[in-house]
């Protein structure tokens, strides 16, 4: 019944369009598929994602190689193993591969397989995904954390900072934080209809219009929050994410306008967007190497939920050392920044040993696989970022998560944002 039969891998899209991969596994009397996601402003020190640089059909772009990989190696040394062990599966897909970054066989090839085996084994214990992870009981919902002004490497405005989210903060529960976003988000539209500006949406289904200062961007989401019948900073709280290592260069920072400029100065005005704004939340003010940078910063904020995305890249040893390095509070959650479930759950387990938030997130370039909605319940995963309210790919997180509010019933309870 749990044995694998095979896996098979094929290539599709994500929501940018470009190549990527998906992988099946089967047992007996039941199979199961995971897409594995793409990001645009990625961490030297990510796992590897393997494409067809050589093949001009695609672009350079496909992920042919890899899913050749997947549907020759990795199905047969696969073959015959017992699908719920999801350890020894992945260690097996580590060892096979042998190199740091999974640079062989590509961590879009191997997580897009161990994701798949995840989903089988919860398939075949009949049990829903999200009961397939830590949490065993007193299953928490996430605070979305939605990204409603898209900016940087995610659109072409010009605006510095990459994204600018908003945070329900008093939400009882997870369909009233959907639906206190949905009230901000239609308000934001509006405003930025009577500017005359365009509300398409950039690569997270956040609106991009050309505006290309930061703060024309945070004073339309103060006023949206207010137009709603919210307080800023108490019922909806505004959450950065910088990306900082976009914005870096010799040792100084682009973040506050297109001038580089030096760490001091930068922190300055970090610090006096945060006082304006409220702002409650920020990710990679720094560059994925400043340590001394982060620190600094850390010792500053009283308060202030900093998280490390490009600086740990979901990566245990990089997770230490910023600990160590009192680098920040909270660590972003990427599957494919490192791989594999397994790796993935070892990075949550210690970062909540370490007191850290843990925000699971989707990539700029995703598909309608809905695993990190799962994956965010099964690990009490205080956050999710996954996008606005627009673009499928992002909407269904938001929505796989109502399931699961639903199947929870009256047991269902949301996390605390301290
Ligand atoms: C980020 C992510 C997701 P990307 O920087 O946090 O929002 O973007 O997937 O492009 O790295
Ligand atoms: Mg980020």
């Amino acid at each position: 019944m749990s044995k694998i039969l095979k896996v098979k891998a094929r290539q599709v899209f994500d929501s940018r369009g470009n190549p990527t991969i998906e992988a099946e596994v089967y047992s007996k009397n039941f199979s199961s598929s995971a897409i594995c996601p793409s990001g645009a402003s990625t961490g030297t020190y990510e796992a590897f994602e393997k494409r067809d640089k050589n093949n001009k059909k695609y672009l350079g772009r496909s992920v042919l190689i890899a899913v050749d990989l997947v549907n020759k190696k990795i199905s047969k040394k696969l073959k015959g193993l017992n699908v719920h062990d999801q350890e020894r599966i992945d260690i097996i897909l580590i060892n096979l591969d042998g190199t740091t970054q999974k640079t062989k066989f590509g961590a879009n090839a191997i997580l897009a397989v161990s994701m798949a085996v995840k989903k089988l084994s919860s398939k075949i214990k009949r049990i829903p995904l999200y009961k397939n992870f830590l949490v065993k009981n007193n299953f928490k919902l996430p605070f979305p954390l939605m990204n409603v002004i898209n900016g940087g490497a995610h659109a072409n405005n010009g605006l510095r900072i990459q994204e600018f989210m908003i945070r329900p903060d008093k939400a009882k529960s997870f369909k009233e934080a959907m639906r206190i976003c949905f009230i901000v988000i239609n308000k934001l539209k509006d405003l930025i209809k009577k500017k005359g500006l365009s509300t398409s949406v950039g690569d997270e289904g956040g609106f991009a219009p050309m505006i290309n200062n930061n703060e024309k961007a945070l004073d339309l989401l103060v006023t949206a929050i207010k137009k709603s019948g919210f307080k800023n900073g108490k019922d909806v709280s505004i959450c950065l994410d910088v990306a900082a290592n976009e914005l870096y260069k010799k040792n100084k920072y682009s973040i506050h306008s297109k001038k580089f400029i030096s760490v001091e100065k930068s922190i300055k005005g970090y610090l006096r967007i945060i006082n304006k704004y409220k702002i409650k939340s920020i990710e990679d003010p720094f560059a994925e190497n400043d340590w001394k940078s982060w620190n600094k910063f850390m010792k500053l904020l009283n308060k202030i939920q900093l998280i490390g995305d490009d600086l740990y890249v979901t990566n245990l040893e990089r997770l230490k050392k910023g600990f160590l390095n009192n680098s920040s509070n909270s660590i972003l959650i990427k599957l494919n920044q490192i791989g594999t479930v397994s790796e993935t759950l070892e990075v949550i387990k210690f970062a909540k040993i370490i007191g850290f938030e843990t925000i699971i997130s989707h990539r700029s370039g995703d598909s309608e696989d809905t695993f990190i909605s799962d994956l965010a319940v099964g690990t009490n995963s205080n956050q999710i970022k996954t996008g606005s309210l627009a673009r499928s790919e992002r909407v269904a997180k938001y929505n796989q998560l109502l399931r699961i509010e639903e199947l929870l019933g009256k047991k269902a309870r949301m996390n605390k944002i301290n």
